[in-house]
């Protein structure tokens, strides 16, 4: 059994969710993780507090690597357009500059949460692929044609990637973002389509389960890719709206991080919950 080199990104408000991340994989698998963190400024006593998680488990190494935005993402211009999306997401653009000796590597987001073996992602085989990635529900036509994707494409999620390193090329990563920089909705994951369009392997959706899909099974990786996260969310809460909230929780209660994510909590009850989503879609129609 190989080791699986699983890349994070975070900058120091996402760090308690690299913690539940990392927890929730080594609780499900009997493989040896190396994680590396790309780090945009994780605070020293918050990399303890994930670095702890070795008083749970034992399968696991971390590395953190630093980049820093100005300076390593000079080139990339943020844009606020996607409010959910940090500048951090673009550091994954760098994985083969920093690590080129690693041939297969995992790519994820940290709002996700094992709830199966990573490995059996790991060992999906890329077929000559650079690529492997899972569709997203909805494509929109109109927009892929302004990101002159072929309307055969589809359109991937760019939460969990099974990356080929060696075709990872950083530096075409970055030229597709600046040629594309004023059409981009999606910030990174529309680069990524545009560069792997038409060559990615499509995995099974259980490998990046996300929020709004039908219950089911053998999910691998539960995907929270809306803005509802599951840490707006009251631990008691059962909401047919976020699925696997509880297992979210079981793994946040395991890292040093539980009072702050309980701290984020803004949904006590489903009647928070409601009042606001009411006022989200009157704001719609107005705008509509
Ligand atoms: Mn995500």
């Amino acid at each position: 059994m190989s080791n699986i080199p699983i890349f994070l990104s975070s900058d120091n408000n996402y760090a308690p969710f690299v913690a539940t991340t990392i927890a929730s994989i080594c609780d499900n698998t009997k493989c040896f993780c190396e994680f590396y963190i790309l780090d945009s400024g994780i605070e020293e006593d918050n990399k303890d507090k994930i670095r702890n998680l070795k008083n749970i488990f034992n399968n696991f190494k971390i590395e953190f690597i630093k980049i820093v935005p100005e300076k390593d993402l000079e080139n990339i211009e943020y844009k606020n357009a996607c409010h959910h999306v940090s500048i951090s997401t673009y550091n994954r653009f760098l994985i083969h500059e920093i690590k080129p000796e690693l041939e297969k590597i995992i790519y994820l987001d940290v709002d996700i949460i094992a709830l199966g073996d990573i490995n059996t992602l790991f060992e999906c085989r890329l077929d000559g692929y650079s690529l492997g990635a899972v569709p997203e529900k909805e494509s929109n036509q109109k927009y892929k044609t302004e990101l002159d994707l072929d309307l055969q494409h589809q359109y991937f999620n760019a939460g969990v990637l099974l990356i080929n390193n060696r075709d990872f090329d950083s530096k075409k990563l970055f030229d597709a973002e600046r040629a594309y920089r004023d059409k981009l909705k999606w910030a990174d994951q529309d680069v990524l389509n545009i560069v792997f369009a038409n060559n990615y392997k499509i995995l099974d959706k259980k490998f990046n389960f996300m929020t709004g899909e039908k219950e089911q099974e053998n999910i691998v990786l539960r995907h929270f890719n809306t803005d509802l996260k599951p840490w707006h969310f009251d631990e008691g809460l059962k909401t047919s709206y976020v699925l696997n909230l509880q297992i979210f929780w079981h793994y946040a209660k395991m890292t040093d991080f539980y009072d702050e994510i309980k701290n984020l909590v803004k949904y006590k009850t489903m009647a928070d919950f409601n009042k606001k989503r009411l006022l989200i879609i009157m704001e719609k129609r107005k705008n509509a």
